[in-house]
Protein backbone atom coordinates (compact mmCIF):
# COMPACT_ATOMS: atom_id res chain seq x y z
CA UNK A 1 0.00 0.00 0.00
CA UNK A 2 1.18 3.90 -0.78
CA UNK A 3 0.37 6.97 1.54
CA UNK A 4 -0.33 9.73 -0.97
CA UNK A 5 0.31 13.27 1.20
CA UNK A 6 -0.93 15.61 -1.61
CA UNK A 7 -1.02 19.54 -1.03
CA UNK A 8 -3.50 21.49 -2.86
CA UNK A 9 -4.54 24.88 -3.12
CA UNK A 10 -7.78 26.10 -1.13
CA UNK A 11 -9.93 26.77 -4.11
CA UNK A 12 -9.10 23.12 -5.37
CA UNK A 13 -10.04 21.32 -2.34
CA UNK A 14 -13.55 20.46 -2.71
CA UNK A 15 -13.57 19.54 -6.55
CA UNK A 16 -10.83 17.13 -5.40
CA UNK A 17 -12.08 15.86 -2.59
CA UNK A 18 -15.23 15.24 -4.44
CA UNK A 19 -13.29 13.38 -7.29
CA UNK A 20 -11.52 10.84 -5.52
CA UNK A 21 -14.37 10.18 -3.82
CA UNK A 22 -16.18 9.80 -6.35
CA UNK A 23 -13.20 7.47 -7.52
CA UNK A 24 -13.81 5.24 -4.31
CA UNK A 25 -11.01 6.67 -2.67
CA UNK A 26 -10.81 7.51 1.05
CA UNK A 27 -9.72 11.19 2.26
CA UNK A 28 -8.42 12.79 4.93
CA UNK A 29 -8.07 16.62 4.75
CA UNK A 30 -5.74 18.61 6.87
CA UNK A 31 -5.79 22.71 7.27
CA UNK A 32 -2.21 23.80 6.61
CA UNK A 33 0.07 26.23 5.72
CA UNK A 34 2.18 27.32 3.00
CA UNK A 35 5.85 27.95 4.79
CA UNK A 36 6.35 30.27 1.59
CA UNK A 37 2.79 32.67 1.19
CA UNK A 38 1.82 31.72 4.80
CA UNK A 39 -1.28 31.15 3.12
CA UNK A 40 -3.53 28.52 3.77
CA UNK A 41 -3.47 25.14 2.04
CA UNK A 42 -5.32 21.70 2.20
CA UNK A 43 -3.13 18.87 2.53
CA UNK A 44 -4.89 15.43 1.64
CA UNK A 45 -4.02 12.08 2.71
CA UNK A 46 -5.12 9.21 0.78
CA UNK A 47 -4.52 5.45 1.27
CA UNK A 48 -4.72 3.48 -1.50
CA UNK A 49 -3.37 0.14 -3.05
CA UNK A 50 -0.56 0.34 -4.76
CA UNK A 51 -2.34 -0.18 -8.45
CA UNK A 52 -4.37 3.16 -7.31
CA UNK A 53 -1.38 5.21 -7.17
CA UNK A 54 -2.11 5.91 -10.75
CA UNK A 55 -5.85 6.59 -10.86
CA UNK A 56 -5.18 9.18 -7.77
CA UNK A 57 -2.63 11.37 -9.99
CA UNK A 58 -4.82 11.48 -12.69
CA UNK A 59 -7.53 13.12 -10.16
CA UNK A 60 -5.28 15.54 -9.09
CA UNK A 61 -3.78 16.51 -12.70
CA UNK A 62 -7.60 17.05 -13.76
CA UNK A 63 -8.54 18.90 -10.41
CA UNK A 64 -5.72 20.80 -9.87
CA UNK A 65 -4.78 24.42 -11.44
CA UNK A 66 -1.21 25.72 -11.75
CA UNK A 67 -2.24 29.70 -10.54
CA UNK A 68 0.22 32.71 -9.84
CA UNK A 69 0.19 34.46 -6.44
CA UNK A 70 1.64 37.43 -5.59
CA UNK A 71 3.85 37.66 -2.07
CA UNK A 72 5.50 40.62 -0.22
CA UNK A 73 9.35 39.49 0.47
CA UNK A 74 10.44 42.04 3.33
CA UNK A 75 14.41 42.79 3.41
CA UNK A 76 16.48 42.23 6.25
CA UNK A 77 17.35 45.64 6.33
CA UNK A 78 14.83 47.92 5.06
CA UNK A 79 16.66 51.10 5.74
CA UNK A 80 18.85 49.84 2.67
CA UNK A 81 16.49 47.21 0.65
CA UNK A 82 12.51 48.20 0.14
CA UNK A 83 10.02 45.50 -0.05
CA UNK A 84 9.56 43.56 -2.91
CA UNK A 85 7.02 41.78 -4.65
CA UNK A 86 7.70 38.35 -6.25
CA UNK A 87 5.11 36.70 -8.10
CA UNK A 88 5.46 32.74 -7.98
CA UNK A 89 3.38 29.58 -9.86
CA UNK A 90 1.81 28.03 -7.30
CA UNK A 91 -0.06 24.51 -7.88
CA UNK A 92 -1.44 22.29 -9.24
CA UNK A 93 -0.50 19.74 -6.40
CA UNK A 94 2.76 18.70 -4.40
CA UNK A 95 2.94 15.58 -4.36
CA UNK A 96 4.92 12.67 -1.77
CA UNK A 97 4.04 9.00 -2.48
CA UNK A 98 5.30 6.74 0.76
CA UNK A 99 5.23 3.46 1.17
CA UNK A 100 2.99 2.52 4.05
CA UNK A 101 4.49 -0.26 5.92
CA UNK A 102 1.08 -0.79 7.86
CA UNK A 103 -2.48 0.10 7.82
CA UNK A 104 -4.91 -1.44 9.83
CA UNK A 105 -8.33 -0.04 11.34
CA UNK A 106 -9.12 -0.91 14.63
P1 LIG B 1 4.19 27.65 -0.08
O1 LIG B 1 5.36 27.21 0.72
O2 LIG B 1 3.38 28.77 0.45
O3 LIG B 1 4.73 27.99 -1.55
C1 LIG B 1 3.90 28.57 -2.52
C2 LIG B 1 4.64 28.73 -3.83
O4 LIG B 1 5.73 29.65 -3.64
C3 LIG B 1 5.28 27.44 -4.36
O5 LIG B 1 4.34 26.72 -5.12
C4 LIG B 1 6.45 27.97 -5.17
O6 LIG B 1 6.02 28.39 -6.47
C5 LIG B 1 6.85 29.22 -4.40
N1 LIG B 1 7.96 28.98 -3.48
C6 LIG B 1 7.97 28.21 -2.38
N2 LIG B 1 9.14 28.27 -1.74
C7 LIG B 1 9.91 29.11 -2.46
C8 LIG B 1 11.25 29.60 -2.32
N3 LIG B 1 12.04 29.22 -1.31
N4 LIG B 1 11.71 30.45 -3.26
C9 LIG B 1 10.93 30.84 -4.28
N5 LIG B 1 9.66 30.44 -4.46
C10 LIG B 1 9.15 29.57 -3.57
P2 LIG B 1 4.35 25.14 -5.08
O7 LIG B 1 5.75 24.64 -5.35
O8 LIG B 1 3.28 24.68 -6.01
O9 LIG B 1 4.01 24.70 -3.58
C11 LIG B 1 2.69 24.87 -3.05
C12 LIG B 1 2.68 24.47 -1.59
O10 LIG B 1 3.03 23.08 -1.49
C13 LIG B 1 3.70 25.19 -0.74
O11 LIG B 1 3.20 26.43 -0.30
C14 LIG B 1 3.90 24.22 0.43
O12 LIG B 1 2.83 24.30 1.33
C15 LIG B 1 3.81 22.88 -0.30
N6 LIG B 1 5.12 22.37 -0.70
C16 LIG B 1 5.74 22.55 -1.88
N7 LIG B 1 6.91 21.88 -1.92
C17 LIG B 1 7.05 21.29 -0.74
C18 LIG B 1 8.05 20.45 -0.16
N8 LIG B 1 9.19 20.10 -0.83
N9 LIG B 1 7.88 20.01 1.10
C19 LIG B 1 6.76 20.35 1.80
N10 LIG B 1 5.78 21.12 1.31
C20 LIG B 1 5.92 21.59 0.06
Amino acid sequence: MKLIIAMVQDEDSEATTQALTEHGQRVTRLATTGGFLRRGNTTLLIGVEDAQVDDVMGVLRQTCRRRTAFTTLVSETPMMLPASVVEVEVGGATVFVLDMEHFEQV
